[in-house]
């Protein structure tokens, strides 16, 4: 990974945005910057500098950090034009005629990592907050990007790296008697609290890829009461075919709605059949199977539904323990619904989808359920792959280590070995040994501008 030279990137998000904002880091940023623009006044640096691009004629506004200072550890330059596509496309192409880089994904935390500004965990939180699609991850991504498992790690290492000096002393000065630098049951004791303190880890992680990427609401309700017409609606989009024919929805449909942080997948499934025949039979099936994965589910009932047509739909769901809502859907139709208030146990919210009446009011709702779950507190660290593979090679080294003191004692030099090996492993996790290898895989998931 070449970094002594100097790259530039866009660093604010794709699309128009008020602002947009350009990144240099290396040696040459601040000579770069101010061959593309003009500084109007001395240049310093953490202020805001009033500057001028002169093609097309700009005001503009430059911030300089200086090396080690910054977010890379090197001198870093950062252009706020107005977030307009054309313009960030135009003005990325000066820097790199002046000399810049176009960087690579994650070029710029990999620069910060190699300068000692971030370790590896904290790193991998960064991508990980870019790639979050949930609150949950989100919260995980911050964690580890404030540093929780590095400072556990960090723990740990700490406590072996003594350990191994410990029983290093003890081999270099075996010839000498009487000289020994911990006792026996001491080291086993200290072996034993690391060793328990990984296993705690590992039991009350919570595993990366089990987090719920995105939260799945699922429709359930009579045919034709509007549950397509609603996902079409709350998506914004003509998905599935709305008709007033029963039965149109035979497998399930599904679209993912976003609001500015949150997304759920809203799914449609076939409406729930009541003649038995062989065809409603398999929609029935395939229902149930969809509503396993649900994290909320929504039904949906319209004025042509009963107290007793709502009692066999709630019966559908009782066994599964997720929220639900009700929506009571074509709220615009003057014959009112005929299933009471009174007997509608679980939340509920009047809608239309034909006109819109209340849908921003239930896709809020929507989000705030499927997102409400226990948060990822400090001493309930997400852990990826990586770090649980290392995490499982460290402890087994330290158990290995423990072995060897309690059979015999007589092996420092295998102790020794072990230790350094749990040792490796802990680094590993936050990157301070590590070959380019790993760090280029890790790094080259990141994207451009960060
Ligand atoms: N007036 C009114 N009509 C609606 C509303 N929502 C849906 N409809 C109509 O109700 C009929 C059925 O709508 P769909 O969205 O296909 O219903 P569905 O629940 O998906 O039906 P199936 O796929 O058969 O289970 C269509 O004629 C829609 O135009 C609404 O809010 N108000
Ligand atoms: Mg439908």
């Amino acid at each position: 990974m070449q970094s002594n030279d100097t790259i530039v990137a866009i660093s604010s998000p794709a699309g128009s945005a008020p602002r947009g904002i350009i990144r240099l880091s290396g040696p040459q940023s601040w000579a770069i910057a101010q061959g593309v623009l003009r500084p109007l006044a001395p240049i310093r640096p953490y202020c805001w500098i009033d500057a001028w691009l002169d093609d097309p004629a700009l005001p503009v506004g430059l911030m300089l950090f200086q090396a080690p200072r910054s977010f890379t550890g090197q001198d870093v330059a950062e252009l706020h034009i107005p977030g307009s596509p054309a313009l960030l496309a135009m003005t990325m192409e000066k820097f790199l005629t002046h000399g810049a880089r176009q960087a690579e994904g994650g070029e710029f935390s990999a620069r910060a990592f190699l300068n000692g500004k971030l370790d590896l965990t904290e790193a991998e939180g960064i991508a990980a907050t870019i790639a979050a699609r949930s609150d949950h991850q989100l919260r995980a991504a911050a964690s580890l990007r404030h540093g929780s498992l590095h400072r556990w790690v960090q723990k740990q290492a700490d406590n072996l790296a003594d350990l191994l000096a410990m029983v290093e002393a003890g081999i270099d000065f075996s010839d000498e008697p009487g000289v020994s630098f911990i006792a026996l049951d001491q080291l086993q004791q200290r072996l034993n609290d690391i060793s328990c303190a990984m296993q705690t880890l590992e039991s009350r992680s919570v595993s990366w890829e089990a987090l719920p990427a995105m939260p799945t609401v699922i429709m359930l309700g009579r045919p034709n009461v509007g549950k397509s017409s609603l996902l079409n609606a709350l998506s914004g989009q003509q998905r599935a075919i709305v008709s007033p024919v029963a039965g149109t929805t035979r497998d399930a449909l599904s679209v993912e709605i976003s609001d500015a942080s949150r997304s759920v997948r809203l799914v449609d499934a076939a409406g729930v059949e009541t003649d038995l025949t062989p065809m409603a039979n398999l929609m029935n099936d395939a229902r149930r199977q969809t509503l396993l994965r649900a994290d909320v589910i929504l039904l949906v009932i319209d004025h042509t539904d009963t107290d007793g047509s709502l009692q066999a739909l709630l019966g559908e769901v009782q066994d599964i323990h997720v929220w639900k809502i009700i929506v009571r859907n074509k709220s615009d139709l003057s014959a009112g619904l005929r299933a009471s208030p009174a007997a509608i146990p679980l939340p509920w919210i009047n809608a239309s989808a034909k006109t819109g009446d209340s849908l921003p009011a239930l896709r809020t709702t929507l989000f705030d359920y499927a997102h409400r779950q226990a948060p990822v507190t400090e001493d309930c660290l997400t852990l990826n792959s990586r770090h649980q593979l290392l995490l499982r090679q460290a402890r087994a080294a330290v158990q290995r280590a423990g072995e060897i003191l309690a059979s015999s004692g007589q092996f420092p030099e295998l102790l020794a070995a072990d230790l350094r090996a749990a040792l490796d492993d802990l680094g590993a996790i936050s990157g301070t040994i590590s070959s380019d290898d790993v760090l280029g895989r890790i790094f080259s998931s990141f994207c451009i501008g960060k």
